[in-house]
């Protein structure tokens, strides 16, 4: 037990998950949703697509900046199914990127074409070639067992390759691998590895939400600054993890009084130890990522 007011960093990779997400891009956890979870997720993405004037029953549809838009999204920002694995890469710097659900339904249009996500001209991968500057979660809430179903489609391994023959097509590669996930799957994506989306013949609407999340000096992709009453009524880590800054600069060096974001799971620590003298102050010290220390290790 301990007194502080600050919390342990959730659970994230482990050594073999690690090993996997290095290897392919992409996580699958099976079953991480329960039915209770996914049918409260499943009606706040009702109540966004009620509260939509364009919506329309039967047509592709998506929304962003979910956790603004119902409380049940706002609850996920800093869940402790995922968030671990996003401060694990990310750590004392966390921003949620992205909030977003798609409904694919039958026949639906705007299929995706292949595509890495981020910057484009000059790719994550230029100026971080093994650690990703982007991470992607999504939360399957509908059955997606088959193929032709709208399905994700990924090409493991990929998140390293700058270059893809297919790029700006639908044509399948070699090696993809077509997402077929019970409703339930919790998937857990490296932004750089190239996906696409299949067309849905089936007679199911697919449902999905994606939570991305970044460090906080990456640009948002789906809001500029977030409500400044909505933030209120957020607990201290998830308005942190929003990083809704007016004044540029702090999104690299944010202020004093949102350190620590979590205290260092295996030692409860706000700091790292040994690192600097005493006297300096927490917001001014790095701290090391569980990535980074990972790929240290790796390297001795
Ligand atoms: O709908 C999907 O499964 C993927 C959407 C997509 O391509 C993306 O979020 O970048």
């Amino acid at each position: 037990m301990t007194d502080s007011p600050y919390r342990i960093a959730p659970p994230g990779f482990t050594d073999e998950q690690w090993e996997t997400f290095e290897r392919d891009g992409i996580l699958f956890f099976e079953d991480a949703l329960d039915a209770a979870t996914i049918d409260e997720l499943s009606a706040a993405m009702d109540r966004v697509c009620q509260a939509s004037e364009k919506y329309q029953e039967g047509q592709t549809f998506g929304s962003e900046n979910l956790v603004e838009r119902d409380p049940a999204f706002a609850a996920l920002i800093d869940h402790p199914r995922h968030v671990g694995y996003a401060y694990d890469l990310f750590g004392e710097l966390l921003k949620l990127h992205q909030s977003q659900f798609f409904i694919r339904p039958p026949g639906g249009e705007r299929y995706n074409i292949w595509h890495p996500d981020g910057a484009r001209a000059v790719p994550y991968g230029t100026f971080s070639p093994n650690l990703p500057l982007q991470i992607k979660i999504g939360f399957w809430l509908t059955d997606v067992l088959e193929e032709k179903m709208g399905n994700l489609v990924v090409l493991p391994g990929s998140h390293r390759e700058q270059y893809v023959d297919q790029y700006d097509s639908h044509e399948p590669i070699d090696g993809e691998q077509i997402v077929c996930v019970r409703k339930g799957t919790m998937t857990l994506m490296h932004s750089s590895i190239w996906h696409r989306v299949e067309p849905n013949e089936s007679d199911v609407v697919r449902k999905n939400i994606f939570y991305a999340y970044c460090p906080a000096w990456v640009t948002a992709a789906d809001r500029v600054l977030s409500n400044p009453e909505w933030l209120e009524t957020l607990n201290r880590e998830q308005r942190i993890i929003m990083r809704s800054y007016t004044h540029a600069y702090a999104n690299a060096k944010p202020p004093a009084s949102e350190f620590p974001l979590f205290l260092d799971r295996e030692t409860g620590l706000d700091h790292d130890p040994d690192t600097y003298r005493e006297d300096v102050q927490l917001h001014r010290r790095k701290r090391m990522t569980w990535a980074e220390r990972k790929h240290a290790l790796a390297a001795t």
